[in-house]
């Protein structure tokens, strides 16, 4: 069954004694499940402010589509997108995350008030990303990753996918380590659907608490992603379409909270915040 493992707190973002939500707001025409939606900085700001009244802890603000098969903007069309935002958020006191795999889009972030770097590349994209992160002081979230998303898939190749996932955050980790990156601020991804099946995403998630031995926070991102479409397929096959696929992230979400995962990454933040509610109900005495 479950094992309850520790909250983990991280210096410099809020802790408020359960499991985070971090809000996605994908700033982008080709994300699989809001691509196009929030492209209008205005639009992006918008659905921010919602998703804060909601209840999100941080918002997650991208400006690259890692959807398997995407192709890269250019920096000036990452930066285009995403520096509005992360601007106007800042200034208005929310905890802003910056989703980039680039320095030139991270640095800005930064100073412009990004309170946390999510690079589902763990610094391997950008070689002088993990000296931003040990200069800049700011919170890092370090994915499991393989590649970029243009071929990622034909790298979703493992004989165990839990140890290998593992050992290979754990060299990353590793990596941000010797670079100077404060180990109390780097919290850990297993990057489900990064370079992984379906089945892969399944292991990972039964066998959740190995990551225990990281000894680190945990982000995890599920929220309508296509094995949840695949699970929920219809009799002929077609996968449930992502915005259709909320219930059973908000069940994932419950799992997870009830295993003290630090946070959880979701499109939809009342679903995930109510979820968190009741996990943490009855985890209560
Ligand atoms: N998934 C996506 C994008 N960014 N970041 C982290 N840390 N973990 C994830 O699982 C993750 C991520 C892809 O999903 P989206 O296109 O819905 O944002």
């Amino acid at each position: 069954m479950i094992r309850v493992s520790p909250l983990h707190a991280v210096p410099g973002l809020p802790q408020p004694g359960r499991t985070l939500v971090i809000g996605v707001v994908n700033v982008t025409p080709d994300s699989f499940s809001d691509g196009g939606e929030w492209l209008d900085p205005a639009a992006a700001i918008g659905h921010s402010f919602d998703l804060l009244a909601e209840g999100a802890d941080i918002i997650d603000v991208g400006g690259e589509s890692t959807r398997p098969g995407a192709t890269r903007p250019e920096v000036s069309e990452e930066l285009h997108r995403v520096m509005p935002v992360v601007r106007e958020l800042a200034a208005a006191g929310a905890c802003v995350s910056i989703d980039t795999m680039r320095t030139a889009v991270a640095a800005p972030a930064i100073a412009a008030g990004a309170s946390l770097l999510n690079d589902v590349s763990g610094g391997k994209a950008d070689s002088g990303m993990l000296r931003l992160v040990a200069d800049s002081g700011v919170p890092f979230v370090c994915m499991h990753w393989r590649g970029h998303s243009r071929d990622m898939q034909s790298r979703a190749s493992y004989a165990d996918v839990v140890t290998e996932v593992i050992a290979e955050l754990g060299t990353q980790i590793d990596e941000a380590a010797s670079a100077g990156v404060a180990m109390d601020k780097l919290i850990i991804d297993p990057g489900l659907g990064f370079a992984k099946t379906a089945e892969h995403n399944w292991q990972l998630l039964q066998r959740l608490e190995e990551f225990d031995i990281l000894g680190r926070a945990m982000l995890v991102g599920v929220s309508r992603k296509t094995f949840l479409g695949q699970l929920l397929a219809d009799a002929d096959g077609s996968p449930r379409l992502p915005k259709e696929r909320e219930d059973a992230t908000t069940a994932l979400t419950t799992v997870l909270a009830l295993q003290r995962v630090w946070g959880v990454r979701v499109h939809s933040v009342r679903a995930s915040r109510d979820a968190i509610a009741v996990a943490q109900r009855l985890l209560s005495h």
